[in-house]
């Protein structure tokens, strides 16, 4: 065994949080293996043998954004690219949504900052409408950056903006938007994005209020590995400050179609080697998630073993995830729930189902007949 893990080991079994230096040895270590066991261990001690997954829906509403960032291969400017635009009504959303039945238990929906969509004209009906006809889903929508860009435009503070949505059913924010938090490196890759600190803040607002949220990093662009633990570390004690972060997920760097295409991709090796890390690190998050759709299947299901606790969740058969798609990643659009429990049990774990604030449900639950009749008619929208 590396020697150099031996302190950090023991500090992790008394949970004294690591510093900026056991980050980087955690990195830098060749001891994969150890690596991975201590990360398995750290799992373990919190969720035990149970890995979770979501039955849910996925739907980017919109491709129009003029954030600029220089890793993004989904924005499309409207007046440039007319052809390649996706602006979905809010009808469509919904149709969407239940094109496959309303056996799920997530809506995730993330889009650009699109002048024409974001707005709470268009998203508080269409909350509530979900709200109403299909009370067992819960709404995972936006990203802190998309909050940001809706707190301007409607003259609202963070406060404001989070008790408006609120009041309309949210319940989960993703972690999109991250990025990476040291700023220079942020100018590089994403100056016009919300800021780091308010990144925080509104995630902190967030949880003040009740909702609950995730945390993302991208790495495997122009980042060095100080930049990496660093942004665990400010996650961290963003968390120690205003509790609420449930999943933490590291965001592997794609780079087809986007102007760090002289970057990445990352490979097998760093992409379980920062799951493990993340796991380490963060010892006052629940779940590290390892979702498919970024490092693959294979890579996820392995992850397992590096201390990811989730694999996110299904995609219905009609839905098109487009930043990764856009980005090159080489997964599919759709893997249903039986490849979940098959994957996590021949690694050796038991597939628990939850919702996006990690309720349990057996695996076969269904919802209540009176959702199910709402199928028919908004379909016809589609
Ligand atoms: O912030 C964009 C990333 C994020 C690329 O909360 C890219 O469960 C890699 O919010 N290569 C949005 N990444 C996605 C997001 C998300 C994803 C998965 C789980 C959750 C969750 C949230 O997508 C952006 C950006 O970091 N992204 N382009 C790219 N070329």
């Amino acid at each position: 065994m590396d020697a150099a893990l031996r302190p950090i080991e023991r500090k992790i079994e008394e949970d004294v949080p690591l510093t900026i230096e056991d980050g980087l040895t955690l990195y830098r270590t060749p001891d994969i293996h150890n690596l991975g066991r201590i990360a398995r261990a750290a799992k373990e001690r919190k969720t035990g043998k149970n890995v979770y997954y979501v039955l849910n829906r996925y739907i980017n509403s919109t491709n129009v954004c003029y954030a600029g960032c220089k890793f993004c291969s989904f924005a499309v400017d409207e007046f440039k690219d007319r052809e390649h635009v996706v602006r979905m009504t809010a009808d469509h959303v919904f149709a969407q949504a239940i094109a496959t039945g309303t056996n799920f238990n997530q809506i995730h929906i993330v889009g650009g900052h699109d002048p024409r969509q974001l707005s709470l004209d268009y998203w508080v009906p269409l909350m509530r409408r979900f709200k109403e006809e299909l009370p067992h889903v819960q709404l995972s929508l936006f990203t802190a950056a998309e909050l940001e860009y809706m707190a301007k435009r409607h003259r609202l503070s963070f406060p404001q903006i989070v008790a408006e949505l609120k009041a309309a059913g949210l319940d989960n924010v993703n972690g999109g938007g991250a990025e990476i938090f040291a700023e220079e490196t942020r100018k590089k890759i994403c100056p016009n994005k919300v800021s780091s600190e308010s990144w925080l803040a509104i995630h902190e607002e967030l949880h003040r209020q009740g909702i609950a949220s995730n945390a993302t990093m991208l790495y495997g662009h122009v980042e060095s590995l100080e930049d990496r633990v660093d942004h665990l570390v400010r996650l961290r004690e963003s968390q120690d400050r205003s509790p609420g972060y449930n999943a933490f997920i590291p965001l592997a760097f794609h780079p087809d179609g986007n102007e760090l295409n002289d970057c990445g991709p990352t490979t097998g090796l760093d992409d379980v080697r920062t799951f493990a890390v993340a796991r380490l690190m963060l010892h006052n998050f629940d779940h590290v998630k390892a979702y498919w759709m970024i490092q693959g299947l294979k890579v996820c299901q392995v992850a397992l073993h590096f201390g990811a606790d989730d694999m996110d969740g299904t995609h219905g058969s009609t839905d098109e995830e487009m930043i990764y798609h856009s980005a090159g990643t080489q997964s599919g659009q759709y893997v249903d729930d039986r490849e979940f429990r098959r994957l996590i049990e021949e690694a050796g774990f038991v597939p628990v189902r939850r919702n996006s604030t990690y309720d349990t449900f057996p695996h076969d639950w269904a919802p209540p007949a009176a959702a199910r009749e709402a199928v028919g008619e908004a379909v016809g929208a589609l």
